[in-house]
């Protein structure tokens, strides 16, 4: 059986740590795409000299042309500019815009069958202009974000209750930004809901509240500390879980930026909602229930996506 073949579209912080970690876990051929001549192939070169060490065959190669990523099983888009500190994820809009109509452009010539997993910022926003401007089935255009923002949460929550990061699950709703919806009721350690753990005297409303808080300013942290540029080891490896999922056909249950047709009352516009991620791609939106606090937190954060969607629509009426 011919190797499958991951197109990365962009190959800065996110993109290069993304080639390693597919080449590392032999999940197919990778394909680095960039504008900047040089960057793409000098990555793909120094991490297939550390195969024969770790011991994989993947084929890497940089390339400024779309064409090489015809037939591409995944493409995974980080292209475009990554938020500087003082700049708001918004900031971003007008230039990223314009790099998802070229990348739509280029992915609907010479991948339209692919698994398209948007990264760019502002997420929702960019992963909707992706998938109008590729012309891809909604199925097969979701965003990153929520896989992050919950692994965030559960590293906290890990920390706080002095458990393994893998007993403790968490379910972030909504956009990407500083209106995502942790939802404490859903969120578990070994199955045991927080509400309960606090009943249980595992922590106080007070942590989880400064827990929530740590997780909804979760990238501006990172930010802070880098000076130079945004996250990139967790971004790249919650897109790798989805590409995995996609290619193994696994149907984990994960939240990402997935097209609404009616859930949640809603149409047309791409939020985090939880999905099962399989060969079809989004093969299901879950539409949880809501109480009245969690609902008017999705409502605002909802609220932010459509301001960002206005805005794109302002910058490119073909929208
Ligand atoms: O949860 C999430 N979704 C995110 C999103 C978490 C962290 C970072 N997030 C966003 O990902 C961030 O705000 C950025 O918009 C992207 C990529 O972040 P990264 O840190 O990888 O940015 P870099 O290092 O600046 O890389 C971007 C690359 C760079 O090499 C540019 O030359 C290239 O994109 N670029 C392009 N490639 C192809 N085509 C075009 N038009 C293009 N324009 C820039």
């Amino acid at each position: 059986m011919a190797r499958k073949k991951i197109a990365l579209i962009g190959a800065g912080m996110i993109g290069g740590t993304l080639a390693h970690l597919a080449a590392q876990k032999e999940l197919g051929d990778v394909v680095l795409f960039d504008i900047a001549e040089g960057i793409p192939e000098g990555k793909g070169l120094d991490i297939a000299e550390s195969s024969p060490i770790d011991g994989y065959d993947s084929h890497l190669k940089g390339s400024q042309d779309y064409k090489d990523i015809a037939g591409a099983d995944v493409c995974i888009v980080t292209a475009g500019v990554a938020r500087k500190p003082g700049m708001s994820r918004d900031d971003l809009l007008g230039i990223n815009l314009k790099v998802m109509k070229s990348v739509g452009e280029g992915i609907k010539t010479h991948a339209p069958n692919a698994l398209v997993i948007c990264i760019t910022n502002p997420l929702d926003a960019m992963v909707w202009a992706l998938q109008k401007f590729s012309g891809l089935p909604a199925n097969k255009v979701v965003g990153m974000a929520g896989i992050l923002d919950s692994a965030r949460f559960r590293y906290f929550l890990a920390e706080e209750f002095n458990v393994s990061v893998e007993s403790v699950t968490a379910f972030v709703l909504g956009g990407h930004g500083d209106t995502m919806v942790p939802l404490v009721r859903y969120s578990t350690v070994a199955g045991i809901p927080l509400p309960d753990l606090i009943e249980m005297g595992w922590t106080t409303q007070a942590k989880i509240d400064a827990i929530v808080d740590r997780t909804r300013k979760g990238g501006g942290e990172i930010v802070a500390l880098l000076k130079t540029g945004s996250a990139y080891y967790a971004p790249a490896a919650s897109a790798i879980q989805m590409a995995e999922c996609y290619l193994k056909d696994k149907k984990l249950v994960v939240p990402c930026a997935a097209q609404l047709s009616g859930q949640y009352g809603l149409n047309d516009l791409y939020v985090g909602v939880p999905i099962v991620l399989g060969a079809d791609g989004c093969e299901r939106i879950v539409e949880v229930k809501l109480n009245k606090d969690e609902k008017a937190m999705f409502d605002s954060s909802v609220a932010a996506v459509h301001e960002l969607m206005d805005a794109c629509v302002k910058l490119d009426p073909s929208l």
